[in-house]
Order: C-alpha cells, then sequence, then structure tokens
C-alpha cells in the first residue's frame, strides 16, 4: 500500500496523521498531481492528492475515505466514533476543517490571487469571511476544551489542526493566533502530538 501525496498539500496531511495515529504500515510517496509524469492521474480521475494506491493496484480517492480506511484497518485511537451521534457530530468537525481549508486553498491558489488579486475584492473577501467565520465557530465550540469532541482525540482534530497548520504555510500573514487566542491554546497543545511534528510541511 502507498499514500500518494506532496509534502504541503493539507488534505495529504490528513491522511499521513490519521496513517501514523492509526500505527498504518503504508509508505508515503512524495507526489503531486501537476508534476511531469507524476501517478496521481493514473490513480486519481480527478487528478488530486492524496490517493492511496492499495496491494491490488487499485486508487482510493479523497482524504475523507482514505482516513476511514485507515480508521478501519489500523490500531490506536478511534478517529471516527461509531455510535451514530458521536460519528455525526466528528464528521461535522471535519466538515468545518475542511471548508476552512478550501477556503484557504482558494485564496492562495485560485488564478486570480496568483495575478495579483485586490485583496479588497469582494471574491477574496468573501474568502475571508469564510475562514473568520469557520474559526469563530471552531473557537466557541471548543471553548476550554483539550479535544474538539467527547473529550478524545480524533478526525475533527486532525481537520481543525490541518485548516490552522495550512495557515501557517499558505497564508502566514493571517493572525489567527491573535485573533483566536482560544484556538491559539488548543493549538499549542495539538501542534506538539508527534504524528503533527512528523507531518509538519518544510517551509514553502
Ligand atoms: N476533497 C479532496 C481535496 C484534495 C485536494 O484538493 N488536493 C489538492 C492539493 S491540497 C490537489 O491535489 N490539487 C490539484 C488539483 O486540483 O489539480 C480530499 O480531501 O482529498
Amino acid at each position: 500500500m502507498k499514500l500518494l501525496g506532496s509534502l504541503g498539500s493539507p488534505y495529504a496531511r490528513k491522511a499521513r496523521i490519521a496513517m501514523l495515529e492509526k500505527n498504518v504500515t503504508c509508505e508515503f510517496s512524495p507526489a503531486r498531481a501537476a508534476d511531469p509524469g507524476s501517478l496521481v492521474p493514473q490513480y486519481n480521475p480527478l487528478s488530486k492528492v492524496p490517493v492511496l494506491v492499495l496491494d491490488n493496484g487499485k486508487g482510493m480517492i479523497d482524504s475523507s475515505v482514505i482516513v476511514e480506511y485507515f480508521d478501519g484497518i489500523g490500531s490506536g485511537p478511534t478517529l471516527i466514533p461509531a455510535e451514530f451521534n458521536a460519528r455525526i457530530a466528528v464528521r461535522e468537525w471535519e466538515a468545518l476543517g475542511d471548508g476552512i481549508t478550501d477556503a484557504i486553498v482558494a485564496l492562495t491558489h485560485d488564478s486570480r490571487y496568483a495575478e495579483g488579486c485586490d485583496a479588497s475584492a469582494a471574491w477574496y473577501q468573501k474568502q475571508v469571511q469564510k475562514i473568520d467565520a469557520g474559526l469563530a465557530k471552531a473557537q466557541t465550540d471548543i471553548g476550554a476544551n483539550e479535544f474538539c469532541h467527547g473529550g478524545a482525540f480524533s478526525l475533527g482534530d486532525i481537520c481543525i489542526g490541518m485548516a490552522l497548520g495550512y495557515l501557517d504555510r499558505a497564508y502566514a500573514s493571517y493572525d489567527w493566533r491573535g485573533k483566536y487566542p482560544g484556538l491559539k491554546r488548543y493549538a499549542d497543545k495539538l501542534f506538539a502530538r508527534a504524528t503533527f511534528v512528523a507531518t509538519l510541511p518544510p517551509q514553502p
């Protein structure tokens, strides 16, 4: 089994953290969809990372599916609880973390930004508003807790941590620690976790 993903991709990091948390034996192979001769399009028709290449040669796509797969086959903490209400709650945290990350990716990778987007432009402000509102909701709901849900580490923490870590990497001028001190407190502990340290992306 081989996990393809770039070192800087937040969604690949999400899958890598899950892989390490669950002690899954799987090679991580750095790859970007756009690299010449990349294997990614061969296994993922959407040409996105991460993609998991299974031992039977099939590709499994999307970080959400890959994390669920690792959670099912690995040991270590349960990332997606079995109980219905808890599972929905953790999936909501995943949706929030992924959604914030989508807005950061849009801001920092969309051609409008690359071409020198006016930061006051309505489109740009709409993405910033999503990040602001998403982080405000995360801060309120985490409160003084150590984890997103149920007093235990879960997929929710992977996804909120992924989003905050990606802000540091791709949108460093956004002072989320100053704006959301509750998230800084939460992240200080989360970022010290071995799986977050092991997957910290290199500085661009
Ligand atoms: N929903 C997908 C999103 C994956 C994604 O957007 N990956 C980006 C890197 S962060 C990518 O490969 N982009 C290349 C492209 O869109 O062509 C997941 O969770 O796996």
